[in-house]
């Protein structure tokens, strides 16, 4: 990997001929290639298995079906923003600008390799658990796709220590406390997204926030203007989300597709029919492990496929401006919440439960919303 600065005094990772302008010419591994490597004892790359020897994936299509052969050299070769910019995260002025401008921003090394290592072994635990549930791997989030706050019973993994261990982390407080210019920021939930091996179709394009309804028919997205001028569009960043990358996001694994600029659009969002292929190939690659991709979450960005032979996960935890808020539910226990720093227990403190009640979350599987199922490939 070449790391260079880049014009605007950030810092760029490239690995040579993965952008657009540049196509990898070395083809993606087939999964003859795999079985090879893994009949050799080769181990790169081979964790398509779970610990239970029962495959992670590929529940409904074969990773050597020549259509899908096809789309792995083409994401390979046409995969990633071109000139996609991976900050340093002392370049604090760089990142609010970029996140002000595009509606998301990515920093490199916010998490050490031993972090890096801990928060993948916990959401590992978190897919084994669900892949017991969902033999057929239908996903909450699509075919293949889940949320990790949707398979909990209390909506958020904030019960578990890796999740915990990102609550305040010196290299991400300044940059959050800046972008929202106040660290009076609050915690939403702890949650994120893993798709597996074989998650071969398009997630439609969407955004995380969604303006008022009427009370009942959702519970999130309260802000309301009665006089019918202001939408949710219209404000600040009301609400955030931070997405650690546990492995690099390469341009066959999933990586998130991320529009830029549409954080403020009231323009309809395309579905899958309608997008175009320069939409598609928005993607956030690559990019290494440890970098944290921080999105306003009113722009558009959907799941793409993960061909490789790999569970890609990306933890997050999502933040409210301190002038916002939505419902908060219970997610960590309190001898939890008294272990972390007087900033992460401020962040966290709709969180916690009474010392009295015990804290028993439940691993769950709920069906895909119906804007997320695709319709098409
Ligand atoms: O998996 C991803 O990269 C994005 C998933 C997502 O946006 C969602 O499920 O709402």
């Amino acid at each position: 990997m070449v790391t260079r600065r880049s014009s605007s005094g950030s810092t760029r990772q490239e690995r040579s001929g993965s952008g657009r302008d540049a196509p990898d010419d070395r083809p993606a591994p087939s999964r003859a290639e795999l079985d090879r490597r893994r009949g050799a004892g080769d181990s790169r790359g081979v964790t398509d298995r779970s610990d239970t020897g029962s495959p992670l994936g590929w529940a409904e299509c074969d990773p050597d079906d020549p259509t899908i052969v096809e789309l792995r050299s083409y994401l390979a070769a046409n995969n990633g923003i071109r000139g996609l910019e991976i900050f340093r995260p002392d370049e604090i002025e760089h990142i609010v600008r970029a996140f002000r401008r595009d509606g998301f921003a990515v920093v490199a090394d916010v998490l050490s390799p031993d972090q890096v290592d801990v928060l993948r072994a916990g959401c590992d635990d978190v897919v084994e658990a669900v892949l017991a549930i969902d033999p057929a791997r239908s996903g909450n989030r699509g075919s293949h796709r889940y949320s990790f706050g949707a398979v909990s019973s209390t909506g958020s993994q904030l019960h578990r220590p890796e999740w915990q261990m990102l609550v305040d982390l010196p290299d991400l407080t300044p940059i959050l406390s800046a972008i929202f210019a106040n660290p009076g920021y609050l915690l939403r939930r702890a949650s994120g997204d893993f798709c597996l091996p074989g998650a071969f179709r398009y997630q439609p394009l969407h955004s995380d926030m969604g303006d008022w309804r009427p009370t009942g028919t959702t519970p999130h997205s309260s802000f309301h203007d009665p006089r019918g001028r202001l939408t949710t569009r219209d404000l600040p960043c009301p609400y955030v989300c931070v997405n650690f990358l546990t492995v690099d996001a390469t341009p066959i694994n999933g990586p998130t597709r991320q529009i830029p600029g549409t954080q403020h659009s009231r323009e309809p969002i395309p579905s899958l029919d309608q997008e175009p292929e320069w939409m598609r190939l928005s993607t956030v690659c690559p990019a290494p492990a440890g970098a944290v991709q921080i999105r306003d979450v009113r722009a558009w960005h959907g799941g793409t496929p993960n061909l490789s032979d790999e569970v890609r996960s990306i933890p997050n935890l999502e933040f409210y401006a301190p002038w916002y808020r939505d419902p908060i539910g219970p997610g960590i226990s309190y001898a939890d919440h008294r272990r972390l720093s007087e900033h992460g227990q401020r962040l966290t403190r709709f969180h916690v439960v009474d010392s009295s009640e015990e804290l028993v979350p439940r691993v769950q599987l709920r069906a895909t919303p119906r804007p997320l199922r695709a319709t098409s490939a």
